[in-house]
């Protein structure tokens, strides 16, 4: 399908951006490797803090590219499927808005004036700017649904009785749920952050921010994993040469996850005091609800793969596994694709741990936890962006894939680095080494009374996972950066794999239409988050004054300070 220049000019710049910046949030996880393992006894290296680089690479790889991407990703989808493109100037203002806040927050952190990582919790306090430029970028991801939802009720109006394409239906339920999640970080930001941080306020209520981030928060991992969820329903079963095996469940799948993305963001909150123990236990529940979506999606799969194997001649109950396209060059995205569903099983199994209140004593704040993300945001998020945004550019421009045998084993390296470096994670979480902590300064470092050699094994091996991931990631921006520069050889065109049904059930109103589903999505949350909410508020505490993550004394004190008593 052609699209206009100004589209495809966009595409580019929203893919460009984040993956040029990828290169300064790859290189962070990699040192975070290095002075976690104890080869660092220092706070910083070359002239970048810990607690910076650690907050560059949770905000470039976790925030940045994953809004950017999600934006391109929905206009290729709305365009492609609908063959309507957004509104010239809502998408280029949606465009300048996340350039502008990404600007704003960049020069925040490498001025190391915003060293509050990716959470940015309080009394961690930031410059003005980046919560500003934070806003904005949120802001500016969200602009384009209201174009994309004014041509999705144009077209449902000319075709009443046909379904909505599941593509479309991902990305109109990803980006809802993104709408409604991000209301209470922009309250959080605007109303209790961003005073504080100009020096209005003295003092900010903790809990009540911290609970207002996760109900952005966990919503937000849903809001990076929906598109990989999009790629995997309608590209993944074509890309294996199958079918998808069940329409039908894709769209329940989705529709799940509108109701339960958001009211489960409490299972951060475990710990945290000033949360009624019940809403504790509700969300907890919720949170196994929310699992119920991606096991449908594994079974879903796992039929359609083996329908593409048993068509490409597999024999025997897993001989499908034997028959798929893992390096088939020209069908890269399929092992992009796979090897994030791999990972996405330890993934989805640790996350089950996370979610249940008794293990989630054991493994909170514990190295566990980046053990349980890298195997989801690092794992099928990332890969799916990687090897879309590859597609998409090298579709749009025309140019061939540069190292196309080098490309296709990119992910697969990925999948080693990752499974060696949770591994080490998961591990050093279990025997009690904390997440988030600059280990080589002291419990790494055999000539501080604090060593704990226990951990040696487990960093070293989250070390090496950490060498070969930065390798897969030095091979794909070689990758990508040479595709830039090659030469076009086609016509460019916007092309997705579309992905048929082998069971196509016939249209049901229910799992075609919004309204009900917002009304459900809205009563779930209004009961697990209200008493949330009053209980925080009125339980305050007697309010942070702000610290910076390298000192326990506070920044500074004010007369109406508690602290100052
Ligand atoms: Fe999580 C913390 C619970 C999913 C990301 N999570 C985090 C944090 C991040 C994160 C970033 O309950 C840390 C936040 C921080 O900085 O503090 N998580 C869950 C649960 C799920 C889950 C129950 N998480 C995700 C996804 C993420 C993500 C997805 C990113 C994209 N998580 C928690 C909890 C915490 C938490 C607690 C807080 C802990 C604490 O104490 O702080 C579920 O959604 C998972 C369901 C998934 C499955 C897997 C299905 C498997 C599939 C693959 C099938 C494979 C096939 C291929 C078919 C049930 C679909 C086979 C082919 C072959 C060739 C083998």
């Amino acid at each position: 399908m052609q699209i206009s220049k100004s589209l495809k000019r966009l595409i580019y710049w929203e893919l460009g951006i984040p993956l040029t910046l990828l290169t300064i949030g790859i290189y962070h996880g990699l040192m975070q490797t290095v002075y976690r393992a104890g080869i660092i006894h220092q706070s910083s290296f070359a002239h970048l803090e810990y607690y910076q680089g650690l907050t560059l690479h949770g905000v470039i790889n976790a925030i940045v590219l994953t809004s950017f991407f999600a934006v391109a990703f929905g206009h290729a989808t709305i365009a492609y499927y609908l063959k309507r493109e957004p509104h010239k100037w809502v998408a280029w203002l949606s465009f300048w808005l996340m350039t502008v806040g990404t600007v704003m927050a960049a020069w925040a952190m490498l001025s190391g004036k915003a060293s509050v990582l990716y959470t940015f919790y309080p009394p961690l306090k930031a410059h003005p700017l980046f919560y500003l430029g934070a806003a904005l970028l949120i802001v500016g991801s969200w602009v384009p649904l209201f174009s994309w939802a004014n041509i999705y009720m144009a077209w449902k109006r000319e075709n009443p009785e046909t379904k909505t394409p599941l593509a479309v239906l991902g990305t109109l339920v990803n980006f809802t749920i993104w709408f409604v999640c991000t209301l209470a970080v922009a309250y959080e930001v605007l109303v209790l952050l961003l005073p504080w941080a100009l020096g209005w306020r003295a003092t900010v209520n903790v809990t009540l921010a911290r609970t207002l981030f996760w109900f952005f928060g966990h919503a937000l991992v849903y809001f990076w994993l929906l598109p990989a969820y999009t790629m995997y329903y309608t590209m993944l079963p074509k890309l294996a040469g199958g079918k998808l095996f069940s329409d039908l469940a894709g769209r329940i799948s989705l529709f799940l996850f509108l109701l339960l993305s958001v009211p489960v963001g409490v299972h951060h909150q475990f710990s945290d005091p000033s949360i009624p123990r019940g809403i504790k236990m509700f969300q907890g529940l919720l949170t196994f609800g929310v699992a119920i979506p991606s096991f449908i999606t594994a079974f879903t799969l796992a039929a359609s793969l083996e329908y593409a194997g048993k068509k490409r001649g597999s024999r025997g109950l897993l001989g499908f596994f034997g028959k798929l396209p893992y390096l088939d060059s020209s069908r890269y995205l399929f092992a992009y694709l796979i090897c994030g569903l791999i990972l996405f099983i330890f993934g989805g199994l640790t996350g089950i741990v996370n979610a249940s209140g008794v293990l989630n004593a054991v493994v909170h704040n514990t190295a566990w936890l980046p053990g349980h993300f890298h195997m989801t945001v690092a794992g099928p998020v990332f890969l799916s962006i990687i090897g879309m945004s590859l597609f998409l550019y090298s579709g749009i421009s025309g140019k061939p894939i540069f190292l196309p045998r080098v490309n296709v084993i990119i992910p697969y390296l990925w999948v080693i680095g990752i499974l060696i470096f949770s591994t080490g994670l998961s591990w050093g979480g279990l025997i009690g080494e904390p997440r988030r902590t600059n280990l080589g300064m002291t419990y790494l470092n055999p000539k501080n009374e604090l060593f704990t050699p226990e951990w040696v094994p487990t960093t070293t091996l989250a070390l090496a996972g950490g060498i070969i991931m930065t390798f897969a990631a030095l091979l794909f921006f070689i990758v990508f950066f040479g595709t830039m520069f090659s030469k076009k050889t086609a016509a460019g065109k916007l092309e997705l794999p579309v992905t048929e049904v082998l069971h196509d059930e016939k249209r049901i109103p229910l799992f075609d239409s919004f309204k009900p589903w917002l009304i459900i999505m809205a009563i779930i949350i209004v009961i697990s988050y209200v008493p949330a909410f009053i209980s925080a508020s009125q339980n305050p505490g007697p309010g942070a004054p702000p610290f910076t993550p390298d000192n326990p004394v506070p920044q500074q004190i004010s007369k109406s300070n508690p602290y100052n008593q």
